[in-house]
């Protein structure tokens, strides 16, 4: 394109946007649109191409009626769960292993955040997760990943959601790692999508003269980002039948888990659609979100909406009756994800506001505005809002050292710190159950361990390996 044919090009670009808008009461975008530079104006012409705020709108109008509201108490009973080691276990663990055998399982990690929490300068997956190495998130995973694709002889295609703000981050953190190893051409990245924040007369803002404030759409943005990138449909290419989908920030969840998988497909107590995993929680109010029953369908209530009563009662045993903590891994299928982002369930998921405050641009100063107190709706989804979309859902116990040590914190609860500990605790496990002596002090291990995925992914792994009989207190072991 020649100069004059790219500007005629723009000129047509901003009406088709400017008429757009028009049509959905949000013109005040363009207000700044004379003072910009071309570059600048390229780049809000870009944003007002990719988000589709029609869509937006919308859900700003169902957020006004539609958001998600706790149900009444006597509406909710805890969630059934099948407990660790059912009676179908080896039953379950053959038919998860026979998926994987025959290439219909894909990993899917949400690493949207950022690792703002952690002051973390990054995207959070590249954080260094592991007690002695430093190995980052991602590389946990990979190793896992490419051990499962060993063992069963079939690469795992692995789909990583990444957000606007760190997906060029991420995508270079994967080429500087030569993609930890895996198969390049089996990692699938994309970005999750945004929502304009609103004011109070549901008007989006400017964050900048070019720019439209914008908010990652939720871990439930998933759903939709996997329609949306492309995924679902290089999924079927592949014939992958299952999604392992876990967070970013829990570096000892077993990615893909032969057994979790064949109890979610292997027969009609769960449809096969979505199944998920808990952990009993600790205490009434530890912050994870708790499964529950309500209208005969399972679902997911965040810790801060469900009721403390509820919360703090107890069964006759003396335990949690509200028991079951969402740990945030789950199998969809891909059918599933397919039918609930399709036509028919494009507007299932519930919308949850929260409040912000947004810097934003002045339309009548210019200026810029750093609001003291909130100015703003921010509208995220959850993925567990899934749930109950599904025609029945499992939900699956499993042990917290085993497989959820999560690191969100720089310090106290679910830190680095708490994470070493419960992955050493872990690894201690795994050798004493292989015959290893590990020296103990007040219960935990006096000594560090660290085990790789691509040495062993459970303790029977061990077994094949030459280790010492003994470890002594102090050591640093590295397997
Ligand atoms: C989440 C759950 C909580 C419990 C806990 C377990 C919610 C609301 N709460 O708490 O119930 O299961 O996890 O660890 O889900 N992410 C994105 N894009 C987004 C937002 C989040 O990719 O727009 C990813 C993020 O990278 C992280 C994960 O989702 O891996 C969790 O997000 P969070 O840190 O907001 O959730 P948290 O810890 O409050």
């Amino acid at each position: 394109m020649n100069a004059s044919e790219t500007q005629r090009d723009t000129a047509e670009r901003l009406e088709k946007s400017r008429r757009m808008l028009e049509s959905i009461d949000q013109e005040h975008l363009l207000h700044f649109v004379e003072e910009l530079e071309t570059e600048q104006l390229e780049e809000l012409l870009g944003q007002l191409e990719t988000i589709d705020l029609p869509e937006a709108v919308r859900m700003v109008e169902r957020a006004n009626t539609d958001t998600f509201q706790p149900p009444a108490p006597d509406l909710i009973s805890p969630a059934d769960f099948v407990p660790r080691h059912p009676e179908n276990e080896q039953a379950a663990r053959e038919h998860g292993e026979q998926l994987l055998k025959a290439g219909k399982v894909a990993a899917f990690t949400v690493a949207g955040g950022q690792g703002t929490r952690l002051g973390w300068n990054g995207p959070k997956g590249s954080f260094p997760a592991s007690p002695l190495t430093g190995k980052p998130l991602f590389r946990l995973f990979a190793e896992q990943i490419l051990a499962t694709g060993n063992r069963w002889g079939r690469p795992v295609p692995w789909y990583i959601m990444t957000s606007p703000i760190n997906d060029e981050q991420t995508r270079a953190f994967f080429r500087d790692n030569n993609y930890f190893g895996l198969d390049r051409t089996s990692i699938f990245m994309f970005p999750q999508g945004v929502l304009p924040s609103f004011d109070e007369g549901g008007k989006f803002m400017l964050s900048s003269k070019h720019q439209i404030a914008v908010n990652p759409d939720g871990h439930g943005g998933s759903m939709r980002a996997l329609r949306a990138s492309g995924a679902i449909e290089d999924m079927k290419s592949r014939g992958i039948e299952q999604i392992s989908y876990f967070q970013v920030d829990n570096p000892t969840v077993k990615a893909l888990d032969p057994v979790f998988l064949g109890l979610h497909a292997i027969d009609e107590s769960s449809s096969g659609q979505l199944s998920s995993k808990m952990v009993p929680k600790t205490s009434y109010n530890e912050k994870v979100g708790v499964f529950c029953q309500i209208d005969g369908r399972n679902r997911v209530i965040e810790y801060s909406d469900l009721p403390e009563d509820l919360a703090r009662s107890q069964s006759e045993d003396g335990h949690l009756r509200y028991l079951a903590g969402s740990i945030a891994i789950h199998v969809l299928s891909v059918d599933f994800v397919d039918r609930i982002t399709g036509e028919e369930g494009a507007a299932a998921m519930p919308l949850h506001r929260a409040s912000k405050k947004v810097p934003h641009v002045s339309l009548s100063t210019g200026e810029l505005v750093e609001p003291a107190e909130p100015n703003a709706t921010k509208l995220e989804m959850f993925i567990f809002d899934a749930i109950p979309l599904a025609d029945r859902s499992m939900v699956y116990e499993t042990d917290r050292v085993e497989e959820f040590a999560p690191i969100k914190n720089a310090q106290g609860a679910d830190s680095p710190a708490t994470s070493f500990t419960l992955q050493i605790e872990r690894a201690a496990r795994w050798l004493e159950a292989a015959g290893v002596q590990v020296p103990r002090e007040a219960g935990a291990p006096s000594a560090k361990i660290e085990i790789s995925a691509l040495s062993a992914m459970g303790p029977a792994d061990l077994e094949h390996l030459d280790l010492p009989k003994a470890i002594e207190p102090g050591d640093e072991l590295v397997i």
